[in-house]
């Protein structure tokens, strides 16, 4: 359903100014305000009625009606983008006092804007407020989307009937006189006009956006922050100070939107220290439209690494960084702060924002990793007028360049940022991620690997006798669990950062264990933290001039980890140092071709990103990282799975065949405490992994396979309930990444196991989360494959309810299935009718996931 604003007819369209097509553009604004001052159209097939008695008595009931159907008119000139709703289809709903839910009514009543109804909306989606409109002409930001409204007035006059669940939409484009053609593939274009650069698309438009950058020469602070450009209008655009020249360009992405780069040149006779570089900045509340403002808008904000959550945000929300300081870098970028105030977001390497009302949306993602880490912050006020919502302060996207040096007459470029815009924020998500992969050499596995991994059971007590153990359960469970790998996680090794000694509990040694697992027809995996050393180990006392240190030349702490030693600190390897990729290249061969393991899980990685001062002072932390990790793939060949782990996002395209994407799964749940102590941004709780496994399965297949961490199906040491077990399955499932299980299979009851081949079974989808936007935990998650259709609904409330899937809007139009009149659902096997356009669950668990099969005929 989408449903935008009124357009106030008349209103002057913010074209650009002045110049010799002011006629034509005066005639082009009263032909606009002709179409404007149309009656809206209206829904069809339509039947008109008299309003009966019986609508009047409901009426009078207080009947709820919910949104199923409406019209939706778009109107697009070349400065932006008004949507309308022509009319509004309703179902009614009439209070079931006795179950205290509401019933939907056979049939479809439908209000016709123009009525003059008084119509209360509650809100959900867009918080608690409660919006009261006259159906006469003043629809204004009502996000409808999941809503119920409310009939407070009578229907005086005659009624349309619509078949119900019809959205659809009807566009007029207009094209400005005298403007430029746009850019072929681009539904973005940029200009720079006023000296500043506007980027204006489809749905949404940038203003006067100009760049920045931030230096130090002669260790003082500088900056080069223009308040106009030169150059023509379609760009590059250029400015300069008395040691930098920055040169701004677009040119047209690769499937739409608008590539943005920024060149910088060192042109005096001084050398600097290059802080940030920022492609675009645009202020206030004219610097950003797109639908109604801010109060309609959701913002996908992603996170650092691969621990660190991603999630949905409404703009009025606050997003704390976490409180426990010893492992807060472990998710967070120590070099990118956050402020925490409500309103005020910095997502990392990408970020998507989504007009709840209108559905359309807007994407700034960056088409490289390797070069910067790069942020972007979108800041949003409460505006001081009474009643009048949220504006925006201030847009940016920026790469870090973290203080490295660069020489007279050297040259520099940040990484590409893609800005793209439309009417469905989750395709240019999905877009941003394809462009990422294809740009950076993504490695994408033909399929998702799946195995086993020790940590998750045996933790770090593990044994060779747990691995010989889990060798026979797996064969044990071949037919109905694959499982391609075998993972000896962390618990093998003598120390961390020596990796090739290994402890006592493995009395055959590591390539004996390799050779053992082989022998099934597996192939065998070992988990490392490459890039970090116990501050006791062999490789930390042998090279302290390996260590990664800081401005005052102190070892840099990566953290402290309870689960080893918590007194004891971690200290980084400088990955920028030739002799520590050497080092990694030859532990990476003897794992690989001297051990026999084919499976490393690369761990802790972000901590090669931490600041410091590099032996190399040209490479900024993205560098220094990707420099560690082509190391590691140097040694290992380039037919060796690579696993990164908490490991940021970006340097790791290209290098790494499958990523974590989320924080540590638990055999619990994930309660207050670590919500408490983690500030809800990872800890280790199922609950924020499938998050993330739900809000960033977009970029699976196209950066990399996703690993949404490991499905446990057990009943012994484990805490997680029957619910949350099918939860897990359905999230890890339905996304299509790795299935990894972390069970010691043979205590696995068969009712369990029949868990884990079913994960198999519904896996192998093209994944898409419907309600990636719609709240902080997707809800519907639908993935296609080419004989069924799965439709998954999770719960993730603490109490259980009574569920309905509604197969109506437009993700269901978009499947262009056929309605059947019942359905299978994956876990019971149970055939649910189909009503109307719902279909009952029945009573949900807390914590539980329901998946509907559609088999295509
Ligand atoms: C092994 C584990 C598993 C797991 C990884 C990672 O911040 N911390 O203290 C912290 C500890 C453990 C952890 C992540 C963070 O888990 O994700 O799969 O391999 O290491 O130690």
């Amino acid at each position: 359903m989408i449903v935008g604003e009124h357009v106030e007819e008349g209103r002057r369209p913010r074209g650009r100014v002045g110049g010799q097509d002011d006629g034509r553009r005066r005639a082009l604004r009263s032909q606009i305000a002709a179409d404007l001052a149309q009656p809206p159209p209206t829904l069809r097939p339509m039947l008109l009625l008299q309003a009966s008695q019986a609508l009047g008595l409901f009426l009078a009931d207080e009947l709820s009606l919910e949104p199923i159907g409406a019209l939706v008119e778009t109107i697009r000139h070349p400065t932006e983008t008004r949507h309308r709703v022509a009319s509004l289809a309703l179902c009614h709903h009439r209070p079931d006092p006795k179950r205290r839910r509401r019933r939907a009514l056979p049939c479809a009543a439908v209000a016709l804007l123009g009525e003059r109804l008084e119509v209360e909306v509650d809100a959900p989606c867009g918080g608690a407020d409660r919006v009261r409109r006259s159906a006469q002409g003043a629809w204004s930001h009502v996000p409808l989307q999941g809503c119920v409204v409310h009939l407070k007035g009578s229907a005086e006059r005659s009624v349309p009937r619509i078949a119900p669940a019809e959205t659809r939409k009807t566009s007029k484009t207009y094209e400005e006189p005298g403007s430029r053609a746009r850019l072929a593939s681009s539904s973005v274009r940029a200009e720079g006009g006023n000296g500043a650069v506007d980027l204006v698309g489809s749905v949404a438009t940038i203003r006067s956006a100009l760049p920045a950058v931030t230096y130090r020469v002669s260790g003082g602070p500088a900056a080069l922050a223009p308040t106009r450009l030169d150059g023509p209008r379609e760009g590059p655009w250029t400015a300069s100070d008395d040691h930098l020249h920055l040169t701004l360009s677009a040119r047209p992405g690769p499937e739409q939107g608008l590539v943005l780069r920024l060149d910088l040149a060192i042109v005096g006779d001084r050398r600097i220290r290059l802080d940030d570089a920022t492609l675009l900045a645009t202020g206030g509340p004219a610097g950003l439209s797109l639908g109604d403002g801010p109060d309609g808008w959701s913002l996908w904000r992603n996170g650092w690494s691969s621990w660190a959550n991603a999630r949905a945000f409404r703009m009025d929300e606050a997003d704390p960084d976490p409180r426990l300081f010893a492992i807060r870098d472990t998710t967070i970028d120590p070099g990118t702060p956050r402020s925490g105030q409500p309103g005020d977001f910095r997502s990392e390497l990408a970020a998507g924002l989504a007009d709840q009302p209108t559905g359309d949306g807007l994407v700034l993602g960056f088409l490289g990793g390797a070069r910067c880490l790069s942020v972007i912050d979108l800041k949003t006020e409460k505006s001081g007028a009474p009643a009048s919502g949220r504006q925006v302060v201030s847009l940016s996207a920026t790469c870090r360049f973290d203080g490295i040096t660069l020489e007279p007459g050297a040259t520099i470029a940040t990484e590409d940022l893609l800005v793209a815009d439309g009417p469905d924020p989750i395709t240019l998500l999905e877009a941003w991620a394809a462009a990422l992969g294809q740009a950076q050499h993504a490695r994408v596995p033909a399929s998702p690997p799946h195995g086993w991994c020790s940590w998750y059971y045996h933790y770090s007590k593990v044994t060779e006798a747990d691995i010989r153990r889990a060798l026979v359960a797996a064969d044990a469970v071949a037919t109905d669990v694959p499982l391609g790998y075998l993972m000896i996680d962390d618990g093998h090794q003598q120390a961390i950062g020596d990796w090739l000694a290994t402890n006592a509990k493995f009395p055959s040694g590591m390539a004996a264990m390799a050779a053992a697992i082989r022998a099934t027809g597996r192939d065998a995996g070992i988990w490392l933290a490459p890039f970090i050393a116990d501050v006791r180990s062999d490789v930390a006392l042998a090279h302290p001039d390996w260590l990664l240190r800081d401005e005052a030349g102190a070892p840099v702490t990566a953290l402290w980890n309870q689960i080893w030693n918590a007194r004891h600190r971690q200290l980084v390897l400088d990955c920028t140092r030739p002799d520590v990729q050497e080092h990694l290249v030859n532990l990476a061969a003897t794992l690989t071709q001297g051990w026999g393991y084919g499976v490393l899980k690369l761990d802790f990685c972000y901590a090669a990103a931490l600041p410091g001062r590099r032996h190399d002072q040209a490479a900024t932390r993205a560098r220094a990282l990707r420099a560690g990790l082509e190391a590691v793939r140097r040694g290992a060949g380039d037919d060796t799975l690579l696993i990164g782990c908490g490991l940021p996002l970006g340097p790791a395209v290209g290098v790494v065949d499958a990523m974590r994407i989320g924080t540590d799964v638990a055999p619990v749940w994930g309660g207050r405490l670590s919500r408490w102590a983690t500030g809800d941004q990872g800890g280790l709780s199922t609950r924020v992994a499938m998050r993330n496994t739900l809000t960033r399965a977009h970029l699976h297949g196209r950066l990399w396979a996703n690993d949404p961490d490991c499905v446990m199906v057990r009943t012994d040491r484990t805490r997680l309930t029957e619910a949350e077990v099918r939860f897990l399955v359905a999230a890890v499932a339905l996304t299509d990444g790795m299935i990894v299980s972390s069970d010691q299979l043979d205590r696995v009851p068969p009712e369990r196991l029949d868990l884990l081949r079913l994960a198999h079974e519904l896996a192998g989808g093209t994944c898409r989360v419907a309600d990636l936007f719609a709240g902080p935990e997707p809800q519907t998650v639908i993935s296609t494959k080419a004989d069924e259709v799965l439709w998954g609904r999770f719960h993730w409330g603490n109490r259980s309810a009574r569920l309905a899937v509604e197969l109506a809007g437009p993700e269901w139009d978009r499947l262009g299935l056929e309605r059947p009149a019942a359905i299978v659902e994956a876990f019971t096997g149970a055939q649910l009718p189909v009503t109307g356009t719902s279909v009952d669950l029945g009573q949900v668990d807390a914590h539980d996931a329901r998946v509907l099969r559609f088999v295509r005929s």
